[in-house]
Formats: structure tokens, C-alpha cells, sequence
């Protein structure tokens, strides 16, 4: 279908801005006349235009009456880092829209479409409502439950085994699973997230090497007790500035901080991470930290173990090695 053609494109424009719109929403938007894209922008980064403003602001063309924009989400009628697009889309003419899902933030969410319905624009949608309420999986978890959304993400051998019998780690996936790994999780979430041990036993990058190129998550570490040493590569590499590390308050960072890596101190109680702490952390805005979405949490046992039992983990994927 015609419509559907268009809000996919929305989200291939959208998806260039992964990593950059914090936990803003990722948007794409496009004016269709004829039948041909005229015009495209997208949502480039936490604070910048939202898409639909980008696109009508620098549209030099004039609006007619048949062209149609579309937007992978309802625009926004509130006043937030920036202007209400509503307003722009009423000020430059626009009198069809095509949607693709709700907005789930409360002071928007059916309120954008009723504004420009109530100004005599013809709008259609939500028409693809599943596939992009799963793109921007993230964004909506926040929305609707305040915490960034979680998966989880095993491999274990045909018999269940996961790690060798004296604990070192057991190469497990194809180079095809672990292809897919990076391009379909590692690509798909700000932040990938292990425990301590995870790190003191691989030395892992925790970077995405297969799929979109240009983006890198964050690497989140649970570390209570601050026992990663600072010669590990999630310190020292090119993304360092891109490493979390959470630590109970009692930890003074100074003893391995290395400048451009964030330790954030979050409280325990004894064995676990205060949760409501820690997703406010990795949610709130600060600086030129933009806030987390979605966690790909890759482990070892214990974490998984501590994600699980909290039932904070909204889908688990299982990959099953050859052996
Ligand atoms: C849109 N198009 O491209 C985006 C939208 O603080 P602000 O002004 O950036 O507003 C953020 C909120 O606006 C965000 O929570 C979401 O509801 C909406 N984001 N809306 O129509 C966009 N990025
Ligand atoms: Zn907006």
C-alpha cells in the first residue's frame, strides 16, 4: 500500500539519527505530491526540530492542497525543548496527513491529531501502529512504564551449556549468529549492559562491528564493589566516553576514573541496585548525556539471574549454538 511505502521511509530516515535522539523519539517525515516524495527530513537530535519542522521549515517550495505529509508519529502539540509542530503544520497549509502511530506521551497522545482534525485537515492513521510502536520500542517503554525497555540475550549449546566447567568462557554461535547478533540487538538498543564479571573474564568491546555503521551504544556495567580494572578496553578504546559504570555511593571514583568514561553512583541494598534509581539515572537528561531507551542486557548468569527475577525484562532472545 501507498501509505505504507511512505512511513517506511519515515523510518529509514528516522533510524539514521539512532544513538542521537536521547530519549526523544526517533521521527521521519516526508511530503508526498503525485505520488512522488518532494521533500524529507528527520528528528536529528535530542533538542533539535522534531522532523515535521525540520521539513516544513526548510521546504522552500509552495504547500498545495493535494500534497501529503507523512510522519512515522501524531505530531506534538505542546511546547517542549521546541515549538508545537502542530502549529507549523497548520501555518504552512498542509490539509492532508498521514500518521503512523500514537504519540504514547501523555501531553501529546491523541490531542496532536485532534488539533489539526479540528482545523479541517484530512488525516489518516495510525496505519502502522505495530511497526512503529516496535521501532521506537524504547521511547514507548518510557512513556508507558518509565524505565527503558530490557532484552535479554543468552546463548547457551544445544545441551544448555553456556560457560566451561572451571567458569572461562565457551565460544558458543556461529559467525552468522553473532553477525546477527550486532546488526539486529547491538544495533537496535542505546545501551548494552553486563555485569562485572563479564568484563574482568572477556575483556569484551561490547561494540557494534556488523549492521549500521556510524552508531555504537553505550556500554553499561554493573560494578558495585569497583572491580574492573582501568587497563580494560571498555575504558581505554575510542567509545570510552560511551561506558557506564554503576557503583554503590560508597566507591570514590577517583580511584579508576579515567576522565571520559561516566561513574554513576547508585545506592544497594546490600545485594541489588536500587531500580527506581538506576532507571531515573539512565533516563534523565544531563549535560551532554541525552538518556537511555532500551538495555540489551548480555549477561553473565548472575545479571541475567537479577534482571529476571526483578521482571523487568520485557523480551528474551535464546541464540542456540551449533554444538
Ligand atoms: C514529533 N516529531 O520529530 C519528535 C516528537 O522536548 P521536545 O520539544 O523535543 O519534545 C519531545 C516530545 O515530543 C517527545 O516526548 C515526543 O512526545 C515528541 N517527539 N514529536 O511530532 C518529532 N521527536
Ligand atoms: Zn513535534
Amino acid at each position: 500500500m501507498v501509505h505504507e511505502k511512505h512511513i517506511r521511509r519515515c523510518l529509514e530516515l528516522a533510524q539514521t539519527a539512532r544513538g542521537k535522539t536521547g530519549i526523544n523519539p526517533m521521527v521521519g517525515a516526508v511530503l508526498v505530491r503525485d505520488g512522488k516524495i518532494i521533500a524529507e527530513a528527520f528528528h536529528e537530535g535530542f533538542g533539535l526540530p522534531h522532523a515535521e519542522r525540520a521539513l516544513l521549515e526548510r521546504f522552500k517550495g509552495v504547500i498545495m492542497p493535494e500534497d501529503v505529509l507523512y510522519v512515522n508519529l501524531e505530531p506534538c502539540c505542546h511546547f517542549g525543548k521546541t515549538p508545537p509542530c502542530t502549529d507549523i503544520i497548520l501555518k504552512k497549509g498542509i490539509k492532508r496527513l498521514v500518521f503512523g502511530m500514537l504519540d504514547p506521551n501523555p501531553r501529546v497522545s491523541g490531542k496532536g491529531i485532534n488539533k489539526i482534525r479540528n482545523n479541517g485537515i484530512l488525516v489518516i492513521g495510525p496505519i502502522m501502529p505495530e511497526l512503529c510502536g516496535r521501532f521506537n520500542r524504547g521511547f514507548v517503554s518510557l512513556q508507558t512504564s518509565g524505565r527503558p525497555y530490557i532484552t535479554l540475550k543468552r546463548a547457551q549449546t544445544k545441551a544448555g551449556k553456556f560457560k566451561n566447567k572451571d567458569g572461562s568462557p565457551l565460544k558458543i554461535t556461529s559467525r552468522e549468529q553473532d553477525e546477527w547478533a550486532h546488526s539486529h540487538l547491538r544495533a537496535r538498543h542505546d545501551a548494552i549492559l553486563t555485569g562485572a564479571g563479564t568484563i574482568i573474564s572477556d575483556d569484551p568491546l561490547l561494540t557494534v562491528r556488523h549492521g549500521e555503521k556510524g552508531f555504537q551504544p553505550f556500554r553499561i556495567v554493573l560494578d558495585p564493589d569497583l572491580r574492573i580494572p582501568r587497563s580494560v578496553r571498555i575504558l581505554n578504546d575510542e567509545n570510552a566516553h560511551r561506558t557506564i559504570i554503576i557503583t554503590k555511593p560508597s566507591q570514590p571514583p577517583q580511584l579508576s576514573q579515567p576522565p571520559s568514561s561516566r561513574f554513576v553512583h547508585i545506592r544497594t541494598d546490600g545485594n541489588h541496585f536500587d531500580w527506581d534509581e538506576l532507571w531515573n539515572a539512565l533516563i534523565t537528561p544531563k549535560g551532554d548525556f541525552h538518556g537511555i531507551t532500551s538495555i540489551l542486557v548480555e549477561g553473565g548468569e548472575k545479571t541475567w539471574r537479577i534482571f529476571k527475577e526483578a521482571g523487568v525484562v520485557d523480551e528474551e532472545v535464546v541464540l542456540i549454538g551449533e554444538e
